[in-house]
C-alpha cells in the first residue's frame, strides 16, 4: 500500500486516463473481432495492456470515490448508473483476465468471451450517461508536474509489465491460456472432420438443405450467370469444375479455432466460368438464411466453397451443402449453407446487419 500512496496521481488525470484506456480497450476490442492475420497481433497486445492499465487506474479511482458510494447520504441521481458502470467495467476486466488464464464458462450457446464482449459493450452507454453528469473540463493544472509524469509512466509500465507477467505465469503453470492463439482462441477438433464445434447465431438455424431443390447461383456483374445443382459442385463426383483443396484455419470470435483440409470449388474457377466483370470489386456470399458476407474480388478468387472437411462431406451444422472457406478471416465471415454468389461493384453494407438479424422472419 505504501508505494501506491506515494504515487499520487491528480484525480482528474486518473479520470482522463481511464477514459483513454477505455477508448483503447474498446477500439482494440472491436477491431480484434475482424483481425485474424498474424500482422494484426498487436491489436490483441494493445487490448491486453489497455485492460491491465485500466485495472490499476480503476483501483485508484475506486479508492478515491468509495466513500461517496458507501455513504448513502452522498448518493445523487447519477450514482446508481456510476455503480452499474463500475460493475460492468470490473466484470469485463475480470472475464477478460480469467479467459487469458485459461478460464471458461458455459452459458448455453454462449461462453466466457461472449460475456466479456457483452460487458464491454454495456460499458459504452453507461459511460456516456456517467460523462454527461460528471464530466469536468480539464485544466492544464491537472496534467502538470514531473511527479505526475513519472507516476503516469509508471501506470502504463505496470500495465505492460502485468501483461508480460501474465504470459510468463500462463507458460509456467501450463494453463489452457498458455495454449491460445495470438487472437486468444483455443484449439478445438483440428483435423477431426466434422467433429469441431458448430457455432451459429441464435436465429440462424435452418432446416437441413434439400439438394433436390437447392441450387447455387452465380450472378451480378457476370457475362454468363450460372445456376448449379449439387451434382455440379460436389467434389466427390465428376463435374465440369475441378475440385480444389486447401488447408485453412477457422478462428471464431467466441474463442476457439480449428484447422482442417477443406475441399470443394475454387471461387476463382466459378467466377471464370461465369465470366465475371474484371472491374467488379466485391463478391458477396449469401446463405439460405439471408446471412451474408463479402470479400474483395482478388481475395474471393483465392477462397473456396467447400463441400468436404478432412475428406468427410460437410455435416448440416457445418454448412452442408456448401460453405465459404475464407483463409485469414474470422469465423463469422465463413458463410454456411451458401446458395448465392453475387459479383458487385460496391460493397453492400447491409451485410453488417444481416449477420446479426438473418434468420428472423
Ligand atoms: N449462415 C451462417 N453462416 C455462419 C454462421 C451463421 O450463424 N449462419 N456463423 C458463423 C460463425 S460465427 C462461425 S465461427 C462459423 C462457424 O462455423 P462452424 O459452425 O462450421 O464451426 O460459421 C459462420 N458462418
Ligand atoms: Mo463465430
Amino acid at each position: 500500500m505504501a508505494p501506491l500512496d506515494r504515487l499520487e496521481l491528480p484525480p482528474r488525470l486518473v479520470d482522463w486516463s481511464i477514459l483513454a484506456a477505455v477508448g483503447v480497450a474498446l477500439a482494440t476490442g472491436l477491431t480484434s473481432l475482424v483481425s485474424g492475420q498474424p500482422g494484426e497481433a498487436f491489436v490483441f497486445v494493445l487490448h491486453g495492456i489497455g485492460g491491465l492499465s485500466l485495472v490499476l487506474l480503476l483501483f485508484w479511482k475506486l479508492r478515491r470515490v468509495r466513500r461517496r458510494i458507501t455513504t448513502g447520504a452522498a448518493w445523487d441521481r447519477a450514482t446508481p448508473v456510476s455503480v452499474l458502470l463500475a460493475t460492468a467495467a470490473l466484470g469485463a476486466l475480470a472475464t477478460g483476465t480469467y479467459w487469458a488464464f485459461g478460464g471458461s464458462l458455459d452459458l448455453g450457446p454462449w461462453g466466457l468471451l461472449n460475456l466479456h464482449i457483452g460487458l464491454g459493450l454495456l460499458v459504452v452507454p453507461l459511460l456516456v450517461y456517467h460523462l454527461r453528469h460528471r464530466f469536468r473540463v480539464p485544466s492544464t493544472a491537472d496534467f502538470e508536474g514531473r511527479r505526475t509524469a513519472l507516476s503516469y509512466a509508471a501506470v502504463v509500465g505496470v500495465g505492460a509489465l502485468a501483461w508480460r507477467l501474465q504470459g510468463a505465469a500462463n507458460a509456467l503453470l501450463d494453463t489452457a491460456g498458455a495454449r491460445r492463439r495470438f487472437t486468444g482462441s483455443r484449439e478445438k477438433g483440428t483435423d477431426g472432420g466434422n467433429g469441431f464445434p458448430v457455432t451459429s447465431w441464435v436465429a440462424d438455424d435452418p432446416e437441413p438443405v434439400d439438394t433436390e431443390t437447392w441450387a447455387l447461383s452465380v450472378d451480378g456483374r457476370v457475362a454468363r450467370p450460372l445456376e448449379l445443382g449439387y451434382g455440379d459442385v460436389d467434389s466427390e463426383t465428376d463435374a465440369a469444375l475441378d475440385s480444389d483443396g486447401r488447408r485453412a484455419l477457422l478462428d471464431c470470435t467466441s474463442g476457439w479455432y480449428s484447422e482442417h483440409d477443406w475441399r470443394g470449388r475454387s471461387v476463382g474457377d466459378l467466377l471464370d466460368a461465369a465470366d465475371a466483370d474484371p472491374d467488379a470489386r466485391w463478391v458477396s456470399f449469401r446463405s439460405v438464411t439471408g446471412y451474408r458476407w463479402s470479400l474483395p474480388l482478388p481475395e474471393a478468387r483465392a477462397a473456396l466453397l467447400a463441400t468436404h472437411v478432412d475428406g468427410e462431406r460437410l455435416s448440416h451444422g457445418h454448412g452442408f451443402p456448401l460453405r465459404l472457406v475464407a483463409p485469414g478471416r474470422r469465423g463469422f465471415q465463413w458463410v454456411k449453407w451458401v446458395e448465392s454468389v453475387e459479383i458487385t461493384r460496391n460493397r453492400n453494407l447491409s451485410e453488417w446487419l444481416a449477420v446479426f438479424v438473418s434468420g428472423f422472419d
